[in-house]
């Protein structure tokens, strides 16, 4: 029996490496590796998931999500690295910002942007575990690319469809990059769902950790609802500033956001029935299409998260989400190498069973 989503897939996915993460001062090795990628595609075509190529897209829909200062640097930042000299004069063979202009830094003025390139590379990120190396910049751009072109199979009529993004996306803002992510995958694929004609679209975000990025880019949005099931980011967890259930979004947007943070340890229970209250709510907004987040980092063992969701857990979840109707799924985190293509596999083959 063969799994019947066509899974979109760049190869220049493997050209971002990382090389580490630089997190409390110290470079770590990093668990968002091109491994990932291979790990997921092989496991899904084995499963026998058909695969397609992502088409180029212009730039159209990304300069909806995002301001185009962002767009320029992460297309630009390796190259000025490299000719600053930074990485043949003394080692520094990715970028990592140092400086960060941050409110109190700045006491209401507006930031320049500094011509050096390692003053500039902070006022685009806003961690040091989000590095940047020659391939980078392909495997971003490419990976908005896999997401608009699994969005634009779900606009054709396919009922469901998985991008195979790499890096991930979901808490990279408008404006700015971190937690592992450049470019907004998630966002691109609601906006080109738009585009292509659906009134409303529903996000749900089933990421171990909350989708800051996604959430802020539609914070003043009706159009677009964004809903997050998470591990509390209170209890000690990234990204720290938000994710409260407080957060209902602003303006013509003010109750179309909905988080429902977790505790530590919390299992299948406790996350599918805050999962059945997310899409429930979901529901009501009457989706056109959905977009997931899917972060496969709530399952147990996964080195990222402390959140306990087995591959049944998955499954139900993929289920219960397709339920609502066309869904494009976005791979997001998920760094545990021996279980990611099986809880991928799950979570399909769940949505196809709907
Ligand atoms: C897309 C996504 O899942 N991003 C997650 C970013 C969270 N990274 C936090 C990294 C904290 C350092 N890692 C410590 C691992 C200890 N086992
Ligand atoms: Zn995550």
């Amino acid at each position: 029996m063969s799994l019947p989503v066509p899974v979109v897939w760049n190869e220049d996915c493997l050209r971002h490496e990382p090389a580490g993460e630089v997190w409390l001062g110290v470079r770590d090795p990093g668990t968002e590796v091109p491994a990932r990628a291979l790990v997921l595609r092989d496991a899904l075509t084995a499963a026998g998931a058909p695969l397609t190529a992502a088409g180029r897209h212009d730039d159209t829909i990304l300069r909806r999500v995002h301001h185009p200062a962002l767009l320029g640097h992460l297309a630009s930042v390796w190259e000025d690295w490299e000719a600053a000299g930074l990485p043949a004069g003394s080692g520094r063979d990715r970028v990592v910002p140092y400086v960060f202009p941050t409110p109190g830094l700045l006491a209401g003025l507006p930031p320049p942007i500094p011509p050096a390139v390692h003053g500039r590379a902070g006022l685009y990120c806003y961690d040091t575990m989000t590095l940047i190396g020659p391939g980078s910049w392909a495997a971003i751009r490419g990976a908005a690319d896999a997401a608009q072109t699994a969005a634009d199979l779900v606009s054709e009529g396919t009922p469901l469809a998985y991008a195979l993004c790499r890096p991930p996306g979901h808490h990279a803002t408008r404006g700015a990059y971190g937690g592992s992510c450049y470019l907004n995958n998630a966002a691109v694929a609601a906006e080109a769902l738009r585009a292509a004609g659906a009134a409303r679209v529903a996000v749900l975000d089933i990421d171990a950790h909350h989708g800051n990025g996604t959430q802020m880019i539609f914070w003043e949005r009706a159009d677009v609802w964004y809903g997050s099931l998470h591990v509390d980011p209170g209890a000690g967890w990234f990204p720290h500033y938000l994710g409260y259930a407080g957060e209902r979004g602003a303006g013509p947007g003010a109750g179309f956001t909905r988080n429902l943070p977790l505790a530590p340890g919390t299992g299948d229970d406790g996350w599918l029935a805050a999962l059945g209250a997310l899409c429930d709510e979901a529901s009501a907004f009457a989706p056109e299409a959905v977009v997931v987040s899917l972060g496969l980092d709530a399952a147990a063992g996964d080195p990222e998260s402390p959140l306990q969701v087995t591959g049944a857990g998955y499954r139900a979840a993929g289920q219960r989400i397709a339920a609502l109707g066309p869904a494009v799924f976005i791979q997001e985190g998920g760094y545990d190498l021996a279980t990611l293509g099986a809880l991928a596999v799950a979570t399909l083959a769940g949505a196809a069973s709907a």
